[in-house]
């Protein structure tokens, strides 16, 4: 009989070998004829299943929320500094996300693994928080630059409003709120930011969807999907100001020496 030659690649999400390609099974011609959205997308290509509209909604809402946040923060101005380099659309575009990481927009994962392990034990805020300060642990999803108690980030009330009204249950994201009224009662910066509510929301979404089993939901946390989310999102704002910087024709940028703290 045929003997199959060893492959070097194993691909399980899409297929382009047929008359149109597949994302999860799912042929382009009915990705568009049942007005699939990006939300529906992801859904086949990370998740290999489709999702509720719900989750679906909830995935495209995260997306779009995470798309940009201004000039001053970390992504956003390495793009615009090697926009302003004269370096192509691409170099911007790297040069902003390989900021994103465990102190900018790179908490989500981590937020997840933290909130999940503290709530299955059944930590209280109290125990999960001084028990992450004995380690020296910035518990992630919590914290940020201009955010504060009295300044609450809108990103994170629309999450939440949205998940309260559409998912079976909000478990893990009322536990992160929890550590939050702890977190405040020490400093008014610890709020829960955009990658604590994305974090903790996508743990109830994984978990009262019904669509995964609880070793998928393990592996989809360890393995780390969700800092996916805002490495997406905010491409849209990086490619954003790439183009703007090049549409102002803005100059080299050099740093004012005013600026520099120069010492010995
Ligand atoms: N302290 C975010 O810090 C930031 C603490 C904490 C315990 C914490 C910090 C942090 C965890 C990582 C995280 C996602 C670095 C943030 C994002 C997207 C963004 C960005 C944008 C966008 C901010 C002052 C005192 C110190 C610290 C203590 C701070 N955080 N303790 N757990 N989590 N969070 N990242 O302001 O006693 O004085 O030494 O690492 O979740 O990235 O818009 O900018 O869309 O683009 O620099 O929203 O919170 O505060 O370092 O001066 O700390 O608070 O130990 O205590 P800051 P620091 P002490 S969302």
């Amino acid at each position: 009989g045929k003997v199959r030659a060893p492959t070097h690649i194993i691909s399980t999400i899409s297929d382009d070998r047929g008359e149109e390609p597949c994302y999860g099974g799912v042929p382009m011609s009915s990705i568009v004829e049942q007005g699939f959205g990006v939300g529906d997308v992801i859904s086949l290509l990370w998740f290999k299943r489709s999702l509720p509209r719900y989750c679906t909604k909830f995935i495209e809402i995260c997306i779009m929320l995470c798309a940009d946040h201004g000039p001053c923060v970390s992504g956003a101005h390495n793009t615009i500094v090697t926009a302003r380099a004269g370096k192509d659309l691409v170099s911007c575009l790297v040069s902003g996300l390989l900021t994103i990481g465990p102190r900018f927009g790179g908490a989500i994962d981590d937020a997840a693994r933290y909130f999940k392990d503290a709530y299955d034990r059944n930590l209280t805020p109290y125990e999960f928080v001084e028990g992450m300060k004995k380690k020296g642990i910035r518990v992630p999803g919590i914290g940020h630059r201009i955010k504060r108690g009295d300044n609450r980030d809108k990103r994170v009330e629309l999450l939440q409003l949205f998940a309260r009204t559409n998912f079976p249950s909000v478990k893990y994201m009322e536990y992160a709120v929890q550590v939050e009224t702890y977190t405040l009662s020490k400093a008014n910066n610890l709020v829960m930011n955009v990658d604590g509510a994305i974090g903790s929301l996508f743990l109830d979404l994984l978990a009262g969807s019904g669509m995964f089993t609880k070793p998928e939901i393990d592996e989809i946390v360890e393995i780390g999907y969700l800092n996916g989310l805002f490495v997406l999102a905010r491409s849209i704002g990086l490619i954003g100001h790439t183009f703007d910087q090049k549409r102002l024709k803005q100059p080299l940028y050099r740093h004012p020496w005013e600026d520099v703290l120069y010492t010995k």
